[in-house]
């Protein structure tokens, strides 16, 4: 639950941080966050080193099967007595991670560049989840560190909503938001009789994050500031999210296609698209801009500016309650 939850007791805790302020106090705690640029170079070189000195259980996966994020075994290599790092043992059961992620993956984000890895076990049969939808998943979190301590294990399946909604929620940490889409769900399920629920063919991994794809300065339980973070997951199911239940699912509103929601904002009354009913800010709600009614208010383009949909022009204000 952790993925998801943090952000909001990071908020409340900020809230009562300024609620028992009073004049004559020192104030509230600032938290002084480092240069992320400079931060992401550090962790990067941190990350690298964690995947030259990890390796996993490879050999398993080479025979079919429906393995689970549990399956997957790291392992530190072996230091002599000078703390220098032994060889891999048993490469034909074993592969190093560094030999195994292939090339960083890499994205904008919060004004640094960003390198992260992901080990494919499974790719999945099922489809892809958008950045701004809810996914059923299994998982456990762990620090990329010597100790490797498991902060945060999901056991049963559970929903995690990758975008939040900004009031309750600001959504999953953003590595979350960059790898699952990635991944694809199951291609299906079967019902035991018993009721139990089997996925079947479903995405299977590790992400490799750095700190600042992940709680970067925030303090979170076991979760030391600026800690690089392994989560190895299963992908099982997904659901796409309509945050204001406009008709356009959220993804659909990040117009500038930044890989964000929280940056598009037509009309510019300060709530984003993804929370805004009335996206163009007309006074007709996007969903009575879908003039042929056909639920979907993003193929009615404007009769004014034909690239435009209805519903991101303000000149155009018919509606299908009319
Ligand atoms: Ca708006
Ligand atoms: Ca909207
Ligand atoms: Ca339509
Ligand atoms: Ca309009």
């Amino acid at each position: 639950m952790k993925i998801k939850n943090s952000f909001l007791v990071f908020i409340v805790l900020v809230v009562i941080g300024i609620l028992a302020c009073s004049p004559d106090d020192d104030g509230p705690t600032t938290i002084v966050e480092n240069d992320r640029t400079e931060q992401q170079l550090e962790d990067n070189q941190l990350l690298l080193e964690y995947l030259s000195t990890h390796y996993y259980n490879s050999s398993l996966f080479e025979t079919p099967g429906n393995y689970t994020y549990s399956d997957i075994v790291i392992t530190q290599l072996e230091q002599d007595e000078d703390g220098n790092f032994e060889s891999l043992p048993n490469p034909e059961e074993n592969t190093l991670l560094i030999d195994a992620v292939g090339d960083p993956l890499t994205v904008e984000f919060a004004g640094a560049e960003y390198q992260y890895y992901i080990l494919q076990i499974n790719e999945g049969g099922g489809e892809s989840p958008a950045f701004t939808d809810a996914v059923r998943v299994r998982y456990e979190g762990s620090l990329a560190s010597t100790t490797g301590n498991v902060f945060d294990e999901s056991g049963e399946p559970t929903e995690l909503t990758l975008q939040g909604d900004g009031v309750t929620s600001l959504g999953t940490i953003k590595g979350w938001q960059l790898v699952m889409p990635m991944f694809k769900t199951a291609e299906n399920f079967t019902i035991e009789d018993d009721g139990a629920v089997t996925f079947n063919n479903y995405g299977t991994g590790v992400m490799f994050l750095p700190s600042g794809l992940g709680y970067y300065a925030n303090f979170v339980a076991g979760i030391p500031p600026y800690s690089n973070l392994v989560f190895k997951f299963d992908l099982l199911q997904y659901e796409v999210v309509d945050h204001d239940g406009d008709g356009v699912p959220s993804f659909l509103e990040d117009i500038d296609n930044s890989g964000e929601v929280i940056d598009d904002d037509t009309d510019g009354d300060g709530l984003q698209n993804f929370r805004d009913a009335d996206d163009d800010g007309d006074g007709v709600p996007t969903r009575f801009e879908d003039i042929d009614g056909d639920g979907d208010p993003t193929n009615d383009m404007s009769p004014v500016n034909p690239d435009l949909p209805r519903y991101l022009d303000p000149e155009a204000t018919d509606s299908n309650q009319d």
